[in-house]
């Protein structure tokens, strides 16, 4: 048995709990992060504060060791699922935080080849809080299943993410897809992820880049002309 006192997460300050928390998110502890989430949610911080000062804030850390070789994939897998168990406390509260009304629809996915869905996921959330209706798509999608959800879900906006700089190209190749098929006019496309940036998203003629998930959804009510006061 261990002689290090037993660490309660409600004891701490909201400083300290929120260093325990990326300690926590870097270490994969899954339901210390949700557990630490739900008190500051008691404390009554904003969700959005939550996201942003100690989930994501923890994640970009875990990112920098994995490009420096401190961590292996692995360790960066459990540290996404143990953010995810923050987040599936958080997306309830993001999602309910505007209107009971669609602010219009938008198909998204994390195009083929990539797997990464963390930051997706919260521009779904985002886009939910703005009153959007979100249609999934998941990860590694190809340009078959962005065409089937764009028929059947006729959205107002696409939203693609990469997050790798060799699966970044392939939201050219869709956009150029559907360009051929004359599909562009009404259907404008946003893209975000890490290695994108708006010189990329010009480039490829998309019509709006997203650099996090806030202003994403900011973004978007602009493109469908719903940019309320
Ligand atoms: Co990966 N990975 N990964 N990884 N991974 C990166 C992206 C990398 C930068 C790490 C590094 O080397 N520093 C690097 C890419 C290098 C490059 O291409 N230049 C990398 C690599 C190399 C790889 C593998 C190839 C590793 C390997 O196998 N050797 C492999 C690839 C697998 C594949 O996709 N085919 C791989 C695998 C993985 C895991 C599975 C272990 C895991 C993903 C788990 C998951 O997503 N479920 C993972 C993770 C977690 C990361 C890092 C550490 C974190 C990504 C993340 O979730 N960030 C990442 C390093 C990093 O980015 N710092 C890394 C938090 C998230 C909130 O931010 O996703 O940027 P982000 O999303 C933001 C914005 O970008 C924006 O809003 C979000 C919220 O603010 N946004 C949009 C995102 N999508 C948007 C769409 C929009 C608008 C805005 O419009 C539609």
């Amino acid at each position: 048995m261990s002689d290090e006192p037993e660490l309660i997460l409600a004891e701490l300050s909201d400083d300290e709990l929120v260093e325990q928390m990326k300690d926590d998110l870097y270490d994969g502890m899954g339901p210390e992060i949700a557990e630490g989430t739900q008190i500051l949610l008691n404390r009554g911080w904003d969700a959005n504060r939550i996201l942003k000062e100690s989930l994501v804030d923890a994640m970009r850390i875990v990112g920098l060791d994995f490009a420096d070789g401190i961590l292996f994939v692995p360790e960066v897998l459990s540290a996404a699922n143990a953010m995810k168990g923050g987040m599936n406390l958080l997306r309830p509260i993001l999602a309910a935080s505007d209107t009971q009304t669609s602010t219009g629809r938008v198909v998204i996915g994390t195009v083929k080849g990539d797997i990464h869905d963390i930051g997706k996921n919260l521009v779904g959330m985002m886009l939910e809080g703005a009153g959007f209706e979100v249609f999934d798509l998941g990860i590694n999608t190809s340009i078959d299943e962005f065409l089937e959800a764009i028929d059947k879900h006729d959205p107002h906006i696409l939203g693609m993410s990469a997050l790798l700089t060799t699966t970044m190209p392939y939201m050219s190749v869709v956009i150029e897809d559907l360009d051929k098929r004359n599909m562009l006019k009404n259907l404008p496309v946003m893209v975000g992820g890490a290695p994108v940036n708006k010189e990329f998203a010009d480039a490829i003629h998309a019509n709006a880049y997203g650099p996090d998930a806030a202003t994403t959804a900011e973004l978007a009510k602009t493109i469908v002309g719903v940019n309320r006061p």
